[in-house]
């Protein structure tokens, strides 16, 4: 790129990932371009940042001035309150979709297992489907768990198909909440009539009022929290098991030269589960040894390398913006990729190493890798088959290999079930419940970190540094997805992490050993934060809804659509929800303010935004400490 006259990533700006640091060195040096030099060369359009232009027609695109939001309006009349409301009100939609859509295949399997048309998967965890039902009013006396299965998966249909009423999972929202989203008319009737709702409001010359729209916005959002990816999580858990806290290895060290390498990235966890299994084949297993590799490695990467490392302590090789520099180590053999944030940038680079880039989804082909389709009814061809290719790569890699021989250890699989249990069986029992200790002032709060990491801010940064200040201050921190593996890079997901906690939060740490941060999976498991609170207000003591909770969330090195969904319904639900990096709205204009404080007023929680980790700390330990004031325990 800088012999072209182009801008490149200054290495030690756009990264505290060591290992990616040394793979972005090598990159250079092998005269190859990955996100962080292409971020570098590419600026933010000014005017998109702040969502200031609109294509919703071709009398268009027309942009506004953000310095002077109301100075204009668009060809048709569009206002910037107009304008904004309808582009967020699309990424929401976007983000809501992309889980449903999600959430909707794993239904689809979990139907096939329960009628025995799929074989390959199980349920797992007949426990948790029997609790489901019950919580669901399903009927269970004498009903055979296949029974339970179909009647359940009948029942959760509706979260995605139903087109009046309310979904599902309604059921679980405390009372007082659901009452406040009546009262504004934001409980979801399904996720498709809601997705398409948008789609067809933002519409150009149809819904031009921002506080309609918002509502929209904040349905759609519910659809997806409360909806498709309560669903994914729920039934995962029924299939593949509930986490449990488990020992993983994480950082580019999980990679080893003397082994066949398979990554899989993505989001679905059939495709990780039946690689499992493959990778464990003995006949498989012997083809390898043949060609001289000592064994069969398989790693994770992103959001279904979380879950995978959450569920079983499956080795995790790096968050979002490793899934290029990991290939310039030049030892992957195969990368299989699913759906959702997979840069088609791999493709180059895989082609620089030899690596074979295998698109296995058919909602995700990628111009120049190869797709093997992945088909639940006989998953074990699709995984075999990469395997197979990851073998013939191994014994003829032709590269030179290089992998940083870093290794981070830590503990992960807390879901919110054995949060419950690991603190007493009952968030108020008399051993380290939450609650009380809440209550007594030894936790202060909690606090959701999560999502995504963006070239944009230094990768993994904002994230370690929001997080050590938020535990300093005796606050416990949850986390998912990327901004799980950041924490766990820092050395900071196992229970010696808790000499960093404030002495409230230490010494919960140290009677119930475990770490101040707790790791529950992928980005779609972000609605375990929610059935987590959820038993927070069930358990009492802490006010009588979601926003009622000293609780923040936060999002600090954001970038994709499915992000603004997840903050938008921990924002409906209640919650005061940060983002870093930037926001895509003008400030003080009547859709921000709304949403930075006027969704408040209404019952909900509201936005905020900074670039800065100790800003946002603050500005999360301000909103916990308002909310113990509101509930008399600030003393
Ligand atoms: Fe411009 Fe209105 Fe068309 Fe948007 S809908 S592009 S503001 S004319
Ligand atoms: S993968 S949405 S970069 S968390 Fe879920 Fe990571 Fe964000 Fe994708």
């Amino acid at each position: 790129l800088e012999k072209k006259g182009k801008k490149v990533a200054d290495i030690k700006d756009v990264t505290t990932c060591e290992a990616t640091g040394r793979m972005l060195e090598k990159a250079r040096r092998d005269g190859v371009v990955v996100a962080f030099d292409r971020a570098a060369d590419m600026k933010p359009c000014p005017i998109g940042a702040e969502s200031a232009c609109c294509k919703m027609c071709y009398m268009g695109p027309c942009r506004l001035n953000a310095r002077d939001p109301y100075g204009k309006v668009g060809v048709c009349g569009a206002t910037i309150d107009t304008i904004q409301s309808r582009n967020l009100a699309r990424m929401v939609a976007s983000g809501s979709a992309a889980h449903n859509d999600h959430g909707m295949a794993v239904l689809e399997l979990f139907k096939g297992v329960a009628n025995g048309t799929i074989t390959d998967y199980t349920i797992k965890d007949p426990y948790r489907l029997e609790a489901l039902c019950v919580e669901l009013g399903l009927e269970i006396e004498g009903k055979t768990i296949q029974e339970m299965a179909l009647d359940l998966a009948e029942e959760l249909e509706k979260t995605y198909t139903q087109t009046e009423g309310e979904i599902p999972f309604m059921k679980r929202v405390p009372a007082k909440t659901l009452e406040t989203w009546r009262k504004l008319d934001i409980v979801p009737r399904g996720a498709m009539i809601e997705v398409m709702g948008i789609m067809s409001r933002t519409h150009m010359g149809c819904d031009q009022h921002y506080e309609n729209i918002t509502k929209a916005i904040s349905k759609t959002a519910l659809a997806d929290g409360w909806g498709g990816s309560m669903v994914a999580t729920e039934l995962g858990d029924i299939m593949f098991g509930t986490p449990s806290p488990v020992q993983a290895d994480v950082n580019f060290g999980v990679l080893k030269e003397d082994h066949v390498n398979v990554i899989v990235h993505g989001h679905e966890p059939n495709l990780f589960e039946s690689m499992l299994v493959s990778v464990s084949d003995p006949a498989l297993v012997q083809i390898a040894r043949d060609k001289g590799a000592k064994g069969i490695n398989l790693v994770g990467m992103c959001c279904s390398g979380a879950e995978m490392m959450s569920r079983h302590g499956v080795p995790h090789a790096g968050n979002f913006m490793s899934t290029e520099p990991v290939l310039v180590t030049g030892a992957v053999d195969a990368m299989a990729v699913d759906i959702q944030c997979i840069q088609q940038g791999l493709v180059k680079t895989a082609e620089c190493y030899k690596t074979h880039l295998i698109t296995t989804n058919p909602r995700c082909h990628i111009e120049g890798a190869r797709h093997i389709e992945f088909e639940e009814h006989s998953p074990r061809e699709c995984t075999d088959e990469i395997v197979t290719l990851a073998i013939a790569r191994f014994a003829n890699r032709g590269v030179d290999i290089e992998i940083p021989q870093i290794v981070n250890k830590g503990i992960h699989g807390f879901s919110h079930e054995y949060i419950n249990y690991m603190l007493g069986g009952s968030f108020r029992s008399s051993y380290a419940p939450l609650n009380d200790n809440i209550i007594n002032g030894r936790i202060r709060g909690v606090a959701g970190v999560v999502g995504c990491v963006n070239p944009r801010v230094k990768q993994d940064w904002v994230h370690v540094e929001l997080v050590k200040e938020l535990i300093k201050n005796d606050v416990l921190v949850i986390q998912t997805g990327c901004s799980q593996i950041a924490l766990a890079k820092a050395g900071l997901t196992v229970p010696e992490a808790a000499h960093l906690a404030g002495p409230g939060l230490r010494e919960v740490c140290e009677a119930v050993g475990m770490p101040p941060i707790l790791g529950l999976g992928s980005c779609v498991d972000n609605t375990r934060i929610l059935t987590a609170a959820t038993a927070m207000v069930n358990q009492g003591g802490l006010g009588d809804c979601l926003a009622d909770l000293p609780v923040a969330g936060a999002a600090p090195e954001w970038m994709s659509e499915k992000a603004v969904a997840i903050g938008q319904y921990f924002v409906a639900s209640g919650v005061y929800t940060v983002f870093g990096v930037g926001f895509p709205t003008v400030k003080d204009t009547k859709f921000h303010n709304l949403l930075f404080g006027g969704l408040e007023e209404q019952g909900l929680g509201k936005w905020g935004v900074t670039k800065d980790p100790y800003e946002m700390a603050a500005m999360m330990i301000a909103h916990i400490d308002k909310k113990r004031k509101e509930l008399g325990i600030d003393k």
